[in-house]
C-alpha cells in the first residue's frame, strides 16, 4: 500500500491533520489501535482556547462546536475563602475560551473524515515505523503502507517517539508529587464559569461539559487508588475544597466515569527525525492546569498540515525544515504557563511555612493585579498565533 503521509494514531492531532490534509489535497491513512468507540469515548479535555476554536471553525468543524460548545468570558480563581473572577472581556478583549469537551472533537472530526472517503484503521494493534531517513513506512498486522511522510501523533506511549534513536533527541521532564483525580457526573453545574480554587487541603477544579453534565478534578497522591475514593468521600471533599466562599452550594450526583492522572511536564526535542515529525502528547505533555494539551496539539498540526502541502505544492522543504523550531515557542509557552499554573494553585508536601506565604501572596498578586490577571488571562486563552 501507498499514501502520501501516514498517520500513527486517532487523536485529535491525528485525526485533525489528516483532516486539514485532504482540505489541500494531500492524502493520508491514519492507524489506531483502539477501536472507534474507546477513541470516541475517553473523557479527556474539555477547555477549547480562541485559536483551536478559529482553527476548527475555518476547517469546516464548527457546526456542532457552536451549537453545543460553552463560550467563557473569564474563569474564577478561589483562596483564602474568597472568589475572584478573571475576566477575559476586559483584559483580553475579543479572545474568549470555549468548554466543548475533547471527545465531542474527535467524534466531529472521525464523522468528517469519514464523510470525505477519509481512511481510518481502527484496532491496529502492531504499528511499527519504518525507515523515516530514507524509505519512510509503516508495518501493522503484516501489511506496510509506503509513505513520503509519517506523522507521529500516538501520544505519550505511543510508538513513533520511541522509534527515534535516542541520541537523536534531547528529553526534558518534571513529574509533580501529585495526581489529579478527574470525574465526569450527571449533574448540572454549580457554576457559570470554571472554578480553579486553592487551598491548605489541596487544589480542586469544577469544569462542566453541558448544562446536565459536570466535570470536577481533584488533587490526590500520586499512584491514588480509586478504590480509596468511594463517590461519597470524592463529594465530600469536593464540597470542603469548592464551598469556601459565602452562597456556593455544590450539587451532587450519579458519577460516569473517573480516572486518575499523572501530572507531569515533558518536552522532545526535535519534533522531527528524518521524515518523521511528532505532534501533540507524543512530543509534549503539559500538566493539565492551564488546560493546555489539547490545544498545543491543535497548534502543531496547524504548523505540520501547512508545510506539508508547501512541500507537495512547490516542492519547498522549508516549512518541513522550520516546523519544530517554530512549534517550540509556542510550546515551551505553554509549558511555562502550565508549570506555573500548577506550582501556584496547588498545595506541595515539601512546603513550610515560607513556600506557604510565598504562593498566597502569588496568588493574592494574581488576583489584585490587572497586570498579573492580564498575565494569566491572554495565556490561558491562548496567545494568537504567530506564523
Ligand atoms: P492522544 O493521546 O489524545 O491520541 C493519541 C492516539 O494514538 C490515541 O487514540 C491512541 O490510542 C493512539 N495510539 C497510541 N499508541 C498507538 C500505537 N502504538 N499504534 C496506534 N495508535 C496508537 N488538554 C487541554 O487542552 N485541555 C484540558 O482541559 C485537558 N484536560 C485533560 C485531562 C486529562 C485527564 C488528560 C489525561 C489530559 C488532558 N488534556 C487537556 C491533555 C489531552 O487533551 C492531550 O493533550 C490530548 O489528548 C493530546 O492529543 P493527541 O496528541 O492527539 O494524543
Ligand atoms: C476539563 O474540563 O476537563 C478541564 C478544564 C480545565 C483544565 C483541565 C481540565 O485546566
Amino acid at each position: 500500500m501507498r499514501t502520501q503521509v501516514g498517520i500513527v494514531g486517532a487523536g485529535p492531532a491525528g485525526l485533525l491533520l489528516s483532516h486539514l490534509l485532504r482540505r489541500r489535497g494531500v492524502a493520508s491513512v491514519v492507524v489506531e489501535r483502539h477501536d472507534r468507540a474507546h477513541c470516541e469515548s475517553r473523557a479527556r479535555a474539555g477547555v477549547l482556547e480562541q485559536g483551536t476554536v478559529d482553527c476548527l471553525t475555518a476547517a469546516g468543524l464548527g457546526t456542532r462546536l457552536h451549537a453545543e460548545g460553552m463560550t467563557h468570558h473569564g474563569i474564577e480563581l478561589r483562596h483564602g475563602g474568597a472568589s475572584h473572577r478573571i475576566d477575559f472581556a476586559a483584559l483580553v478583549p475579543g479572545r474568549a475560551i470555549t468548554v466543548y469537551g475533547q471527545q465531542e472533537v474527535v467524534k466531529d472530526l472521525i464523522a468528517a473524515n469519514l464523510a470525505a472517503g477519509g481512511e481510518i484503521r481502527f484496532g491496529v494493534t502492531d504499528v511499527a515505523v519504518g525507515d523515516p531517513l530514507k524509505r519512510p513506512h509503516l508495518r501493522f498486522g503484516g501489511d506496510r503502507l509506503d509513505c513520503d511522510i509519517i506523522a507521529g501523533c500516538d501520544g505519550f506511549h505511543g510508538v513513533s517517539r520511541a522509534s527515534i534513536p535516542p541520541n537523536e533527541l534531547t528529553l526534558h521532564e518534571r513529574e509533580y508529587p501529585f495526581a489529579w483525580l478527574g470525574i465526569l457526573a450527571r449533574v448540572p453545574p454549580s457554576t457559570r464559569e470554571l472554578i480553579y480554587s486553592a487551598g491548605e487541603r489541596g487544589f480542586s477544579l469544577h469544569s462542566m461539559r453541558s448544562q446536565e453534565i459536570s466535570r470536577f478534578y481533584l488533587q490526590v497522591p500520586p499512584g491514588t487508588a480509586l478504590s480509596a475514593w468511594p463517590d461519597e468521600r470524592i463529594w465530600a471533599e469536593l464540597d470542603r475544597r469548592l464551598s469556601t466562599v459565602p452562597g456556593f452550594r455544590l450539587a451532587t450526583g450519579p458519577i460516569l466515569t473517573r480516572e486518575v492522572t499523572p501530572m507531569r511536564s515533558f518536552v522532545a526535542e526535535p519534533m522531527r527525525y528524518g521524515m518523521l515529525f511528532l505532534a501533540g502528547d507524543a512530543a509534549h505533555i503539559v500538566p493539565p492546569t492551564g488546560a493546555k494539551g489539547l490545544n498545543l496539539a491543535v497548534a502543531d498540526v496547524r504548523i505540520l498540515a501547512a508545510a506539508i502541502a508547501r512541500w507537495y505544492e512547490t516542492g519547498s522543504p522549508d516549512g518541513l525544515d522550520a516546523y519544530s523550531a517554530t512549534c517550540l515557542r509556542r510550546v515551551w509557552r505553554a509549558q511555562h504557563f502550565s508549570w506555573w499554573m500548577t506550582n501556584l494553585l496547588h498545595t506541595f508536601d515539601t512546603d513550610d511555612g515560607y513556600e506557604r506565604r510565598l504562593r498566597t501572596s502569588h496568588l493574592d498578586y494574581v488576583t489584585s493585579s490587572q497586570a498579573a490577571a492580564t498575565t494569566l488571562a491572554e495565556n490561558y486563552v491562548g496567545l494568537p498565533f504567530d506564523d
